[in-house]
């Protein structure tokens, strides 16, 4: 009793009657039109998919459980007075629509650290990896060695009954997202430190664990840093391709392992998690190229040009369904002008942002010339030394885990179906029409 696991057993009975509800006195309604145009491009402005634990407005931006990123410092607790929300309130409210008490949080924590460490395997295939493997092929290889103890594939294998689905699927969720700050910590200390993972401490929270694991733990500006990155990071509603993946996988009854290291596979790609390392490697570089820690605006507005010349994305900016500045660019704006406002780095991402959204308008053909999450990350965990922008995705990874594994238990819980949408060939819809 009072325990994450307790909650979610008392609201299934609500939810499921509420999804009924919703068939009946909405099923037939049209909640878009599909046209061949959205066939082919990527299925955009199509409401195609029931997710509930995040919205995203257009104009606005996100919302938690109805939470904006401005309310979430009101509602949820924080570990430093005034300072970033804790990760564990996070994802207890992304799991239940609540926002937890601090009892609450305390008891998530601690169940959490009950289920942190690594089967020995996992910890030596990731040993073996050689360095030169992306961080993000080594994270979906481990997750998909953490599979071999998942609970829903044994229960499953047991014969569990439909209704109770959501159990064994809670419990893997809640193991592999306890895992995952040692997994990612391991990988980052292997490939760019001495390998050496600094020992979990049992007593203090999930976000203060990673930032000690991944070596920055004795500044406690880099482990509130952690809380805000993992916050932000953990979900961003159904569409997007690690959501996706994670429900349609999911969808066959794959495991929340399985599922979630095909997601990771989505959001390795540049377009979408991957985006953050490609923002980094893009700054270096123009700041290598134009030789000066200080670009002005002009030398910034020239590379620009120079990167779309080439038939190349202006990383970090530009969003298929946000048309305004990304709330999450702007609670790491926020952290930096209130950490490190005198930053070289911090000072160009600025610059960027007066820059680049002219630029993309002119080009007349993008439709959110603004920035996006990936935009503003990297430039903060930068400045406390954690340079290495391979690895930044991994960390995207860790905290996306909060919103599509949640989401997961619910499709067991509310007894999703698979998913299989029917596709045409050219020649069909020709037929159709002609
Ligand atoms: N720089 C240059 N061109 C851009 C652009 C950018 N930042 N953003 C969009 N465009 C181009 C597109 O490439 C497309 O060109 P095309 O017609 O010649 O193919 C045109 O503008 C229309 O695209 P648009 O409808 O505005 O955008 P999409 O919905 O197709 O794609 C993404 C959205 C995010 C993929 C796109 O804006 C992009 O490539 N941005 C850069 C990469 C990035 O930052 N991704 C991270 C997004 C996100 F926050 C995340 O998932 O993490």
């Amino acid at each position: 009793a009072g325990s994450l696991k307790a909650r979610i057993s008392e609201l299934i009975p609500q939810k499921q009657a509420e999804l009924k509800d919703l068939k009946v006195k909405y099923g037939s309604k049209k909640l878009s039109e599909m046209t061949v145009d959205m066939a082919i491009g990527g299925m955009r402005g199509a409401n195609a998919l029931l997710w509930d634990l995040s919205l995203l407005d257009p104009e606005e931006g996100i919302r938690f459980r109805g939470y904006s990123i401005p309310e979430l410092y009101e509602v949820l607790p924080s570990a430093v007075k005034g300072g970033e929300p804790i990760p564990e309130a996070m994802i207890w409210l992304l799991m239940t629509g609540e926002v937890p008490t601090e009892a609450q949080v305390n008891s998530l924590t601690e169940d959490l650290n009950s289920r942190a460490a690594l089967p020995e395997f996992v910890e030596r295939i990731l040993d073996n990896c050689p360095r030169d493997l992306h961080p993000m092929s080594q994270l979906s290889i481990a997750v998909n060695a953490l599979q071999r103890d998942s609970i829903f594939a044994k229960a499953y294998h047991d014969g569990v009954h439909k209704k109770d689905y959501w159990e064994p699927t809670f419990e893997d969720t809640l193991n592999l997202i306890a895992k995952l700050p040692l997994v990612a910590s391991k990988i980052y200390r292997n490939v760019f430190k001495d390998g050496k993972v600094a020992p979990f401490d049992p007593k203090l929270d999930y976000a203060h664990n990673f930032s000690n694991m991944l070596g920055y733990g004795s500044s406690e500006e880099f482990t509130e840093l952690m809380r805000l990155y993992l916050v932000l990071h953990a979900d961003h509603e159904g569409g997007n391709v690690s959501a996706h993946t994670t429900r349609l996988v999911g969808s066959a009854l794959s495991d929340p392992y399985t599922s979630f290291a095909a997601a990771m596979g989505g959001l390795a790609g540049p377009l979408h998690g991957l985006a953050n390392q490609e923002v980094l490697r893009w700054i270096v570089h123009m700041v290598e190229h134009l030789k000066t820690k200080n670009p002005s605006k002009e030398q910034i507005a020239q590379f620009c040009h120079e990167t779309l010349a080439h038939g190349n994305v202006i990383p970090g900016y530009g969003h298929a369904v946000l048309r305004k500045t990304d709330p999450r660019y702007v609670a790491q704006r926020n952290f930096a002008l209130k950490h490190l406002s005198h930053d070289p780095l911090f000072q160009t991402v600025s610059n960027l942002y007066e820059v680049v959204p002219k630029i993309l308008t002119e080009l007349g053909k993008v439709k959110n010339p603004w920035p996006n999450v990936d935009a503003h990350s990297g430039c903060l965990l930068c400045h406390y030394g954690l340079t290495e922008a391979d690895f930044y995705t991994v960390m995207f990874g860790v905290s996306r885990s909060f919103g599509v594994l949640s989401q997961l238990v619910w499709d067991r819980a509310l007894g999703l179906p698979i998913e299989r949408p029917k596709s045409m060939t050219m020649e069909s819809i020709r037929k159709m029409f002609d």
